[in-house]
């Protein structure tokens, strides 16, 4: 169960002390996921076959699936899975198009102009998760802004179920997104693939994706020894709920409870101003627990877990931001008061009728969101995190006479003559 904590009796290296996570460096695992990628990288597809009947086993006689076979999955699933599906689709899509920005071109003294026009990344890679929980949502998550930005090339990885193929819902997100393969490599391995390229797999310019610690340490590493880019560090998924006297322990409960069913190491937390309404939570928490599917990942992700009573919102509000919660509910029907101090979240839920299960589904959010206090610096996925901004200039005979005084003395004192030169020689010519 949860442990409680009472603010006032914190120092403040006992706060320091409750907010870490995720800190174990992972060496344990290090030299197994080397080992991983060297393989990869050395023996290509054969590798990955090999891998399959290792960690999945299965007896992969190609390495993906393809349209066809994407098509008779998809067709396969309820109606109104379908229906679903396309709903939280569409909302994704609604609020990642709304990040699009057009060019702005700034005039920035006569004749200076300047800007930033957008570029898709050419080639990304996909990671969708497929161990404890497929996550057709995931594959959502980041197809659509991929797909927004015009990526030109999206390569999805999935690990392969028994029957070694993708399930039907990853096939018909695959359809919505017009995906035409998907590659059968889970873990490390899929990593190593797209970072490295095998005979199957392409090499991409960016991997997307959570993953367990293994998916984790093979972004880590290729990141470092390859030119592929990750879309960021990923540790265990969080949750920290601010509650006060307005808030409903039921709901409260639920939520921490579907933090904690997504894996051992996820950590909720609940800070709240109402020691009534810490109580009444963790006992709803244990009568919700008791009927759940996943009980058992849930209760070992609570023994991570802790309250903190405090003694008002803005107390409240202080500890999560030093905590940088991957996720902050604000469980209170004075959100209004308190949502400007939030300095540290990667994705905030306001009221008591928000749930973290909407923006992890359908409202339209990005789900893969920065955790292990990297709120702090890091945002969650977007559609930026599919292009790069270009910036671009142009000057005319005006705007060298202008500017180009300025950039010589400023050469001149850095010592750089070519540099004053480039400028110089032109304003002789003109
Ligand atoms: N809460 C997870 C996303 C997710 N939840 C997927 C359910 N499916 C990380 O933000
Ligand atoms: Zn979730």
């Amino acid at each position: 169960m949860m442990r409680q904590y009472n603010f006032k009796a914190l120092s403040k290296a006992d706060v320091n002390q409750l907010i870490l996570r995720n800190t174990d460096s992972g060496n344990a695992i290090r030299e197994s996921v080397l080992n991983i990628i060297e393989e990869v990288k050395t023996h290509g597809d054969d590798a990955l076959k090999n891998f399959a009947q290792k960690f999945d086993q299965v007896d992969l006689k190609q390495l993906y699936i393809g349209k066809e076979a994407l098509t008779k999955l998809a067709n396969e699933i309820p109606q109104q899975v379908k229906h679903a599906i396309t709903t939280a689709f569409q909302n994704i899509k609604k609020f990642h198009e709304s990040q699009t920005s057009s060019k702005q071109v700034i005039e920035t003294s006569i004749g200076v102009n300047c800007w930033r026009e957008s570029r898709a990344i050419e080639r990304v890679g996909l990671y969708i998760p497929g161990g404890s929980a497929v996550l057709p949502s995931t594959f959502l998550m980041l197809g659509v802004p991929a797909k927004i930005a015009g990526c030109k090339e999206i390569v999805v990885c999935s690990p392969p179920q028994k029957n070694g193929s993708v399930n039907g819902y990853i096939a018909f997100v695959a359809q919505l997104l017009g995906i035409e393969k998907i590659y059968l490599a889970g873990g490390a391995q899929a990593v190593a693939a797209m970072a490295y390229g095998t005979a199957s797999i392409p090499k991409v310019d960016k991997i997307f994706g959570p993953g367990n610690q293994f998916v984790t340490m093979a972004k880590t590493i290729v990141q470092s020894t390859t030119n592929t880019a990750i879309d960021m560090p990923a540790g265990p998924s969080e949750v920290l709920v601010i509650a006060d006297e307005t808030a409903n322990p039921v709901y409260v409960a639920a939520d921490l409870l579907a933090q904690a069913e997504h894996g051992a190491d996820s950590q909720a937390v609940l800070v709240s101003t109402s020691a009534s309404l810490i109580e009444k939570s963790l006992e709803e928490v244990s009568k919700q627990l008791a009927v759940l599917p996943r009980k058992e990942v849930a209760a070992k992700a609570l023994t991570n877990s802790y309250t903190v009573l405090v003694d008002d919102l803005e107390v409240a509000m202080d500890f999560s931001n030093e905590y940088a919660p991957e996720h902050l509910i604000l469980a209170t029907d004075n959100w209004q008061l308190i949502t400007d101090k939030i300095t540290n979240a990667g994705s905030v839920f306001l009221g008591n009728l928000t749930p973290e299960s909407a923006g992890d589904y359908a409202s339209g959010t990005n789900h893969t969101l920065p955790t292990s206090a990297y709120a702090r610096s890091y945002s969650g996925v977007s559609l930026d995190s599919f292009v790069k901004k270009i910036t671009f200039q142009h000057i005319s005979e005006s705007g060298i006479k202008n500017l180009g005084p300025t950039v010589e003395i400023l050469a001149e004192i850095e010592g750089l003559h070519a540099h004053k030169n480039a400028v110089t020689v032109r304003l002789e010519n003109i």
